[in-house]
């Protein structure tokens, strides 16, 4: 048991965080290029015009993965930069960019996964409205058709949208992600129907136009659920509250697994959502749902942090605090590898299709040591605990990859540069990579697929 033979073992970055190379070769703006600009909003008002450079190093960073030896690469398509204006007129420029690297990554026997938007929306559909206007998924569905032209000879793997609960609800709730928005609830609800129908539409563009077969997933940010201990109680505890609509305090009024997951998978928004959200709810046309559940292979989830939960003694879920001296990883999320267990098993038993964890990886505070290497011990510590777990869930659900988010220290969105989540070390003055212990670690996983876990 445990890992399958031909199990995905891969590493994932998106556009915007390393390709650098924003205002060359004809590529539009998108909403990211616009938050950046705003006071405030970025670490060290940082932004990701020039990145890791990738546009330019993208063999150089092909051959690191190759001497890794991952299996796939999960990569996005900067949108704008493929249609600067959105829709319309195509940039052959970033046709022959994204046909280089694919054709670079299949020479190297490395599997791309390619996500269709990794939030980097194109400003000119922003100022048409964006997710909120009601064409925006027949957009995203024009979108779809000319990745379908270009590249679906040649990949087969496709991810639609990363994270909705971020770029709606950090992005258009609580404003701190691009394009900065505080919108009314009302709204946040009918721009993530509209990303969800864009979705949907998304996929049956793939099934209709692509040039080979096909693999299709989706990945949303899995915010995962732990049981406090062993027990049923405590197990169905956390179950039950993961698969739960609430309102968290500070936090984003849509930060939660169900609403969306279950339209997608189940073809309905949960009933406990739909009582919260009330007279908010977004409007849903008669074919909505249908579009929106367009099947698709499997479940993908990011994961990185969870909650723990139990049944407390009067038999109500409650949520446990970690205690004083918990680790956490320098981004300030808590070390809870047991969320690579529960995760995948809980997503299977309710929407069963295979699960792949489309991100997961951790920020250390990385530098280059006297001896001119990168010792990471605690995110090797970390990924041999998480992995350790997913093996145990892949015994019980068909779990059919990973990504180790990520292959390269990037654009950490509003953190700027200040958290290196790679696997390889960039030195942002010289653009030079050096890999860090972790990545020859990785390698040594990849090869001997998982068995010292
Ligand atoms: C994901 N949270 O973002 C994104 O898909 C990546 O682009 C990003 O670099 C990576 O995870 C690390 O942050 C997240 O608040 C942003 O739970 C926020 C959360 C989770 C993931």
């Amino acid at each position: 048991m445990g890992f399958s033979k031909d199990f995905v073992w891969g590493t994932a970055t998106a556009a915007y965080q390393i390709e650098g190379a924003a205002y060359e070769d004809g590529r539009g703006l998108s909403v990211w290029d616009m938050m950046c600009r705003k006071q405030g909003a970025i670490y060290k008002g940082q932004d990701g015009s020039v990145a890791c450079d990738h546009y330019h190093l993208f063999k150089t960073d092909v051959a690191i993965m190759k001497q890794i030896g991952v299996k796939a690469y999960r990569l996005s398509i900067s949108w704008p930069r493929l249609i600067p204006t959105g829709t319309g007129q195509i940039n052959q420029k970033a046709v022959e960019f994204y046909n280089n690297l694919i054709n670079e990554l299949l020479a190297a026997e490395i599997t791309p996964y390619i996500t269709l938007f990794h939030w980097d929306y194109p400003l000119e559909l922003y100022c048409r409205g964006g997710w909120l206007n009601p064409e925006s998924s027949d957009w995203f569905a024009q979108y779809t058709s000319v990745v379908m032209e270009y590249f679906s000879d040649r990949v087969k793997n496709w991810i639609t949208l990363n994270e909705p609960q971020c770029f709606i609800g950090l992005g258009h709730c609580e404003g701190i992600h691009a394009p900065g928005d505080k919108l009314p609830l009302e709204e946040v609800l009918r721009a993530g129907h509209n990303a969800m129908l864009a979705h949907g539409k998304a996929v049956q563009v793939i099934r209709a136009e692509a040039k080979t077969k096909t693999n299709i997933g989706y990945a949303p940010v899995g915010d995962v659920r732990v049981p406090l201990t062993m027990d049923a109680k405590d197990v169905n505890a956390a179950r039950i509250s993961m698969f739960k609509v609430t309102e968290h305090g500070a936090e984003s009024k849509v930060w939660n697994n169900t609403w969306w997951f279950d339209p997608i998978f189940l073809g309905k928004y949960p009933d406990d959502g739909v009582e919260l959200y009330g007279s908010k709810m977004p409007k849903i046309n008669s074919k909505d749902m249908d579009i929106i559940s367009t099947p698709v292979d499997f479940c993908g989830a990011n994961i990185y942090h969870a909650r723990l939960v139990k049944q407390n003694d009067n038999g109500q879920i409650q949520e446990v605090d970690f205690g004083q001296g918990y680790p956490y990883t320098f981004y300030g999320w808590p070390v809870i590898p047991q969320s690579m267990y529960w995760g995948p098993k809980f997503y299977y038993e309710r929407y069963k299709k295979p699960i792949m964890i489309t991100e997961n990886g951790m920020v250390n505070s990385d530098w280059i040591s006297i001896d001119g290497k990168v010792h990471d011990p605690q995110r090797i510590d970390f990924l041999g605990r998480y992995l350790k777990e997913l093996k145990l869930a892949a015994d019980e659900v068909p779990v059919h990859g990973y990504f180790l988010w990520s292959l390269l220290d990037n654009f950490e969105w509003t953190m700027g540069y200040n958290q290196r989540f790679g696997l390889v070390y960039t030195d942002y003055n010289t653009q030079k990579r050096t890999l860090k212990d972790s990545a020859y670690w990785y390698s040594r996983i990849i090869a001997e697929n998982g068995e010292s876990l």
